[in-house]
């Protein structure tokens, strides 16, 4: 097989700054007025990658402050001002795609191959296709200002991508933001704070504040935050929802998700497995659309879980280094645990339990793809968000019992409809309750693209147009777009 990544870059920059992080507020690398700190270990080997730092309250004050004090600056650039910011963020993500890309796989155990084919060119795509928005903003959106300053709060299964789709909306409307990362999964947000200073980016645009969920409860309840953006659990969505009931702040939510997966009698059922493969066992599972719910029409049941279950057998797990690995490890204890007490409890009320028998690593947050049929459609199991490499499995025999299924969730994130017949699949869509509806195909991102949820998956979308009207208040004021200087 292929060379494992080599990971020295990215070590070396780890080293550098002698694996001890700072937070990044007004352009610089400040220490925290507190002196908390806590390690991001590596979770498919145990190591300590790096010690960060804990952002306390006096953190976040000088953090708003400093992205309040950036903002007009910010917006006064113009449209090509800030559009020249985005384009060379983009640039510097791409020069710098290998670092960034092993970087999350060091840090959140996703195979290098995803990184590199997804996460990365996407991150890029992402500030690409924002730097065209912040050009024409003052003739797509005439007579709309910026909110002002951005808190976004941000979970740790697409480290450098979530990022990406909070902070490039938000600079190309004319904010500036504090971001926090998760707290398993800082580093991409510190290498990309480094990236801010070498485009020159204006101090105090983009702030970091690493940190767990008091400090993310800390900056949402900030008094001067205009706009909060989190990614996350649906818990702490509901969490940020009461904590910012009682203020002006504009509000927008990406949720959990328990998405359907529907196959018809005339799908073609090989492309259809290896949709599943993406739709589940992508990312180890740990996507918020993922595909973890699997409805399959009855004439063609046995046939496509005998597929189902041989496909599982080649599946790669191991080290997120390795170019050939397809599911990597999982992030951290805790989200093992959740996943192997579902998995559990799942058994224990009457679920037939399919493991692939690939080979496991010894050490290491591992879990093996799991199939998980005889699952009622209310068990736990069928409703619960796993976040892990397991895919429930339920028949249905007509298109409304598939309907009814597929809506039976509290979520509404996203679905995949697959059958040979455009009509059956044209006629379902809309009958869905998600934000997006896959036909043929699964997890189909694109910067252009809104995506966002439905019921308790979250309000608000991120990506193209809608995206940007999140950031932006209609006012009587009207931006020129000034010229490039030289
Ligand atoms: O998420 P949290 P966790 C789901 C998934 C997973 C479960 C738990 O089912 O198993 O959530 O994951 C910050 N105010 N998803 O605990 O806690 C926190 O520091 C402000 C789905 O990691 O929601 C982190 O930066 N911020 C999901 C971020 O919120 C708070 C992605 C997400 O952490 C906070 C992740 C508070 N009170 C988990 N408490 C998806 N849909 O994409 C925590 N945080």
């Amino acid at each position: 097989g292929p060379a494992p990544e080599d990971p020295r870059e990215a070590v070396n920059w780890l080293d550098e700054h002698e694996r001890r992080f700072g937070l990044f507020i007004g352009g610089e690398w400040c220490p925290s007025a507190g002196k908390k700190r806590f390690d991001s270990i590596n979770p498919a080997t145990g190591e300590t990658l790096a010690s960060i730092s804990s952002a306390g309250p006096k953190d976040i004050d000088k953090a708003v402050a400093a992205a309040r004090t950036a903002q007009s600056g910010w917006w006064k650039l113009g449209c090509h001002g800030r559009a020249r910011y985005l384009y060379a963020l983009a640039r510097q993500v791409q020069k710098h795609s290998r670092r960034l890309a092993v970087l999350d796989c060091l840090d959140n155990g996703k195979p290098i191959r995803e990184m590199r084919d997804i996460d990365v060119p996407l991150v890029a795509r992402h500030f690409y296709h924002h730097a065209g928005w912040a050009q024409i903003l003052a003739d797509e959106f005439p007579q709309h200002e910026p909110l002002g300053v951005a808190a976004q709060v941000i979970p740790w299964n697409f480290p450098l991508l979530m990022l990406a789709w909070k902070i490039a909306p938000a600079l190309a409307t004319g904010n500036t933001v504090v971001l926090k990362p998760a707290e398993f999964t800082s580093l991409t947000a510190l290498a990309f704070a480094e990236l801010c200073r070498e485009v020159g980016l204006p101090p105090g645009v983009v702030n970091i504040v690493t940190g767990d969920g008091e400090t993310g409860a800390k900056l949402v309840a900030h008094s001067d935050v205009d706009k909060v953006a989190f990614t996350g659990s649906t818990e702490v969505g509901k969490e940020i929802r009461r904590a910012t009931a009682n203020s002006s702040k504009r509000l927008t939510l990406e949720l959990g998700g328990k998405s359907p997966f529907i196959v018809f009698d005339d799908a073609d059922l090989d492309s259809a497995v290896e949709g599943l493969v993406n739709g589940i066992w992508f990312n180890q599972g740990e996507v918020c659309c993922a595909g973890s719910r699997l409805l399959v029409h009855e004439p063609v049941a046995d046939r496509l879980m005998d597929k189902v279950r041989r496909r599982m057998e080649s599946l790669r797990m191991g080290s997120p280094l390795d170019k050939a690995v397809d599911v990597g490890a999982i992030v951290a204890p805790v989200q093992l645990e959740r996943i192997r007490s579902i998995v559990d409890r799942a058994v224990e009320e009457g679920a037939h339990c399919y493991q692939a028998e690939v080979p496991v690593p010894d050490e290491g947050l591992y879990y093996p793809p799991t199939l998980l049929t005889n699952v009622g459609p209310a068990s736990h199991a069928a409703q619960t968000e796993i976040f892990g490499p397991v895919l429930t499995s339920m028949t249905f025999r007509t298109p409304d019992e598939a309907v009814a299924l597929a809506n039976n969730t509290v979520y509404g994130l996203a679905a995949s409809v697959w059958s040979e017949n455009i009509n059956v699949a044209l006629e379902l869509a809309p009958r869905l309750k998600a934000g997006v509806v896959w036909v043929n195909s699964t997890n189909q991102f694109d910067a252009a693209c809104g995506f966002g949820g439905y019921r308790e998956s979250g309000y608000g979308r991120e990506g193209g147009r809608e995206g940007l009207e999140e950031y932006l208040v209609p006012s009587w004021s009207r931006q020129l777009p000034r010229l490039p200087e030289s």
